[in-house]
């Protein structure tokens, strides 16, 4: 397990380093101004659902700008090429559906030894309710080819996205079944508000399950392709390597738990305490969390409260009582009803990608 950051010295410079860019008000907590890059902070939030302004942004480019006659093209290897307008996407039935995205890069300042990219703490991973039509209703209309194995999504965003490389439009893709799931939405709305420019007016993708980097924002083009799309943000980044050194593309969010509250050092007194936190999982619903008030030696189970839903996060509380002052050291680990359970040790990766191993939080009982 990593190590806590017990010294308050130590964890208050790490926090003031991320708090002092933080504009007065605002509550996202900024790690870039330029593109913009920000994380929730999870300790305020009192709902289960993320509220609009305080949920994580995490672009690669420039966010960027629009002119009035926005028309999103679907083309490749279909029957008919189409294209649509926002006014043709409010003529298909509405979809809801509440879906959690985590950035594959969350928690990356956890890791030992520390490697370059966005230093997350633990607030890449909001929950919204997403409104749209479901993508496969204009895959359907436009008639997918035989041959056809994946379907690209292009946002209108394009810079460098790394300096040695040229300059390219955000682009991903996802094999045919994931883009024809009825879950896998084209949503325009987010918590019942048009997208906001941020998280990718008007209308991006959300791919429910996977980390974040799936949904494209600010959809320019979908292409259905009959090769592999092996562009730069599925070849050089969101990979992992596996045990024998192959590359291995980045889809479902791993097994993971956060604690809410209490933050790290708060100072408590011995008395009955509510401990909650978040859990979630793309693979399936969370099945338990369990939380340790000694690092990981015994364990006691959580209740699962607020709503349930497939996609979404689940909150999680557990009352606790010190039993004498000192120093305490608090872990929630999560189950998923496919059985994966939530590791006490992240696996090291050089890219800062799946970092879900449990994340101690220190507590002083006086
Ligand atoms: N067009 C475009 N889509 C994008 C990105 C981007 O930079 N450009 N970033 C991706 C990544 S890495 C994440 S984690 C999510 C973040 O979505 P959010 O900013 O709405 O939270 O958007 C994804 N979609
Ligand atoms: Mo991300």
């Amino acid at each position: 397990m990593n190590t806590c950051k017990c010294s308050k010295a130590e964890f208050d410079r790490e926090r003031n380093e991320t708090l002092s860019a933080q504009p007065e008000g605002k509550g996202l907590v900024t790690i870039e101004e330029e593109p913009i890059i920000g994380e929730t902070p999870q300790a305020i939030l009192k709902s289960w659902l993320t509220p609009n302004p305080l949920f994580y942004i995490r672009n690669h480019y420039t966010i960027p700008e629009w002119d009035s006659d926005w028309e999103l093209s679907l083309g490749g290897h279909v029957n008919s090429a189409l294209s649509f307008t926002l006014h043709d996407f409010h003529s298909f039935p509405i979809q809801t559906l509440p879906v959690t995205l985590e950035c594959a890069g969350n928690n990356r300042s956890d890791l030992e030894p520390q490697v370059p990219g966005n230093p997350f703490q633990n607030g890449a991973v909001s929950t919204a309710i997403w409104a749209g039509v479901p993508l496969r209703h204009l895959l359907e209309r436009a008639g997918i080819s035989e041959g056809a194995v994946e379907v690209l999504f292009e946002g209108y965003d394009a810079g460098q996205p790394d300096p040695s490389v040229d300059v390219q439009p955000y682009l991903r893709s996802l094999p045919i079944d994931v883009a024809m799931h009825p879950d896998t939405l084209l949503a325009y709305e987010m918590n019942g508000e048009p997208l906001s420019r941020e998280h990718g007016y008007p209308v991006r993708l959300v791919v429910p399950g996977w980390y974040g980097m799936a949904s494209v924002k600010w959809l320019k083009r979908i292409t259905v392709l009959q090769e592999a799309f092996e562009g730069f943000f599925q070849t050089d980044r969101y990979i992992v390597e596996s045990d024998d050194g192959e590359p291995v593309p980045i889809s479902k969010m791993h097994v993971k738990s956060l604690i809410s509250w209490p933050e790290p050092n708060t100072a408590l007194t011995v008395q009955s305490h509510m401990i909650n936190g978040m859990a979630w999982s793309g693979f399936a619903h969370i099945a338990k969390v369990e939380v340790s008030d000694d690092g990981g030696e015994t364990w006691n189970e959580a209740d699962l409260v607020g709503p349930r839903y497939r996609y979404s996060w689940q909150q999680w509380n557990i009352a606790w009582t010190p039993k004498s002052a000192g120093h305490y050291t608090l872990v929630a680990r999560a189950t998923d009803e496919d059985g994966n359970i939530q590791p006490l040790e992240t696996r090291w990766n050089s890219l800062g990608y799946i970092i879900n191993g449990v994340r101690p939080v220190c507590v002083e009982v006086s």
